[in-house]
């Protein structure tokens, strides 16, 4: 039996870093028996029957899991949006940080390609609303390497993902960072205002023992699944840090009255458009809910959930 990571994984065959060497592997069938499935970033145990094939035993419990992009036990995310070309889709970081949060990940916000952005008054706003709410945010650029020492110095030490719009330039920071990687990139089609889909699968790659990072394939759409109403206001950092509305932690910051989080929207002490989002992101929780509801009662096999709030 040898111990090892998984790096890429392509339509059902799993490669896996060891002591040997990459070896190509299988996973076995009784794991989808169990109802795992294997993802990048699993440590795992693996049998060989011969130098070069293996096969997967055992996938060991995960630290972490994002599901989109699937990488399991990773610290860090390098959340990345470029300032320009594809034009920044707030809403969706919105949606990528919210999940970021529900898997408990560090979160760094990339704003790729500032060159493009001459009086940085585009990057400026941008970087201003995030550090506002507590994170962190580095302006970058391929073009003239500013702040890649700062992308570098966080990448150390752990294991982390980039992930954001295609075309927004992952593979190429990463290229600029460890240029003996050569990663494949392509100009976005400026017909279309986005990516190509350049990168195709994620990959995970080790600088040293310690620094692990991951490239995946862009996303252009981000459906909001296994969050809770009740739960999403956990998501928006901003909101935590005020004090608590007269409902407490029963209030989901939309028609309840006296609400401290729609006060401080008032006062500008929260941004409208992060509130905004979190609104909208709430009302498609509430519409799937229903929706998966009405199908479930359809069925005959819908049963009243125990933690749902306010007898809905
Ligand atoms: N002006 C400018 N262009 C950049 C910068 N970084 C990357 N690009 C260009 O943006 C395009 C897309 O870059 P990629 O690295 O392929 O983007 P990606 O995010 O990996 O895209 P997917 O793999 O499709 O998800 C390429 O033409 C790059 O040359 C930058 O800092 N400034
Ligand atoms: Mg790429
Ligand atoms: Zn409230």
């Amino acid at each position: 039996m040898i111990k090892g990571k998984i790096i890429k994984a392509i339509s059902g065959f799993f490669y896996v870093e060891s002591d040997n060497g990459i070896i190509e592997c299988k996973a076995r069938g009784i794991l989808r028996k169990k109802n795992i499935t294997p993802i990048i970033g699993d440590n795992v145990i693996i049998s060989t029957t011969d130098l070069n094939c293996g096969i997967i035993e055992e996938v060991m419990p995960r630290k972490t899991e994002l599901v989109r992009p699937p990488v399991a036990n990773i610290d860090k995310v390098f959340i990345t949006f470029a300032v320009k070309e594809p034009n920044p889709n707030l809403s969706l970081l919105d949606r990528f940080i919210v999940f970021s949060e529900k898997v408990g990940l560090d979160i760094v916000i990339l704003l790729s390609k500032m060159d493009l952005d001459e009086r940085l008054e585009k990057t400026m706003i941008i970087a201003d609303e995030y550090s506002k709410v507590g994170y962190k945010v580095i302006p970058v650029s391929t073009i003239t390497g500013q702040n890649m020492d700062k992308v570098k110095l966080e990448m150390k030490g752990c294991t982390s993902v980039f992930a954001g719009q295609s075309g927004v330039g992952k593979s190429s920071i990463i290229n600029s960072i460890v240029p003996e990687l050569s990663l494949e990139t392509s100009e976005i089609s400026h017909k279309l205002g986005r990516g190509k889909h350049t990168t195709r699968h994620a990959q995970l790659f080790k600088v040293d023992e310690d620094t692990i990072f991951a490239d995946t394939p862009g996303f252009s759409s981000f459906e909001i699944n296994d969050i809770e109403a009740d739960e999403l206001k956990h998501y928006f950092i901003e909101f935590s840090a005020l004090s608590e509305c007269r409902f407490g932690n029963k209030c989901i910051h939309k028609n309840e009255p006296d609400c401290v989080v729609k006060e401080a929207v008032e006062d500008n002490k929260i941004s409208k458009r992060r509130y905004e989002s979190y609104l909208q992101i709430l009302d498609e929780i509430s519409s799937n809910n229903s929706f998966g509801r009405k199908n479930r009662e359809k069925d005959g096999i819908y049963v009243k959930s125990k933690n749902r709030k306010n007898g809905r």
